[in-house]
């Protein structure tokens, strides 16, 4: 039992300090030491990603850490989804988040970590990339039943091409199916409010809290 309770607290330890080729194997030894998948996710992963944040957030993480820690989340993730399957568990989802880059912008590395922290989260993720068109948002998002569009945006040229997507889900009566969540460096709060988005997150760490604010009937970050 030490020896399990040692394990669960390896694979924590190697997410916090973001050691991704590590977390896998110990997410192996955690399943071979006779732990449920599940089980090894409440206990294991999802308190590490949660410290990961909590360390980023009060600036004793710089953003190398962060994203090490995320991805020492997602291949532990990769290991463990792979035995939920075989074991007929499953993983209740938090929601289901688009999210792309907005047209004529390609900084896709905040975008990126938004990502990789909802996924790590327990949000399913369906990423379209950068330079994104405003009608590919809104038709990935009517198809795949989503619960929030995020939109990332780094130019101050681009940012304006969020408001193309909240109007063109306005124009074809969707808007209301969908919360919309926008960021990137010069996004702001009140610009989000003024286009009339749902959430604004300053940071990775922020998407995650105000998504889950959203779907819990928040008002996410506004
Ligand atoms: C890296 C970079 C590039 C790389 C992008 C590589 C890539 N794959 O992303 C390259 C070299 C390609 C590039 C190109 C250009 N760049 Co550039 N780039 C940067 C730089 C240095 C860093 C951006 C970055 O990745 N930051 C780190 C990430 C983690 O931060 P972030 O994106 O803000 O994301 C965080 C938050 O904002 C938030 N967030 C982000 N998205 C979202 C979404 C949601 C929903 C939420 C809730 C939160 C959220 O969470 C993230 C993590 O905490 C910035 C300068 C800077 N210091 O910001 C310039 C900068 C953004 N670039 C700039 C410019 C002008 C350009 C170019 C036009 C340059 C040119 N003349 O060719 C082109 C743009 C081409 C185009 N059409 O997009 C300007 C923008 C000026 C402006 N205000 O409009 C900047 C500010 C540089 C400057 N000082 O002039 N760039």
């Amino acid at each position: 039992m030490a020896n399990e309770k040692n394990i669960l607290q390896s694979l924590n330890r190697a997410i916090v300090e973001g050691r991704p080729e590590e977390a896998p194997r110990l997410a192996e030894e955690a399943l071979a030491a006779g732990n449920q998948p599940l089980e090894i996710i409440e206990k294991a992963c999802v308190p590490a990603i949660e410290e990961v944040g909590r360390l980023w957030e009060a600036g004793d993480y710089f953003l190398p850490e962060l994203i090490a820690g995320a991805e020492a989340m997602k291949s532990a993730m990769n290991v463990l989804q792979q035995a939920l399957k075989s074991s007929g568990q499953s993983l209740k989802s938090c929601g289901r988040v688009v999210i792309g880059t907005v047209e004529g912008d390609i900084h896709d590395i905040g975008k990126n970590l938004v990502a990789s922290m909802l996924r790590a989260s327990g949000f399913e993720v369906i990423d379209l990339g950068a330079d994104v068109k405003a009608e590919k948002f809104v038709e990935t998002a009517a198809r795949e039943k989503a619960d929030i569009i995020a939109m990332s945006a780094l130019l101050t040229t681009t940012m304006l091409n969020q408001k193309k997507v909240i109007a063109l889900l306005q124009e074809k009566g969707l808007r209301e199916n969908f919360k919309i969540m926008v960021g990137g460096a010069p996004v702001t709060e009140k610009f989000a409010r003024e286009i009339g988005a749902d959430g604004y997150g300053q940071s990775a760490v922020q998407a995650v809290a105000v998504a889950r604010s959203l779907l819990a009937g928040g008002g996410g970050g506004r």
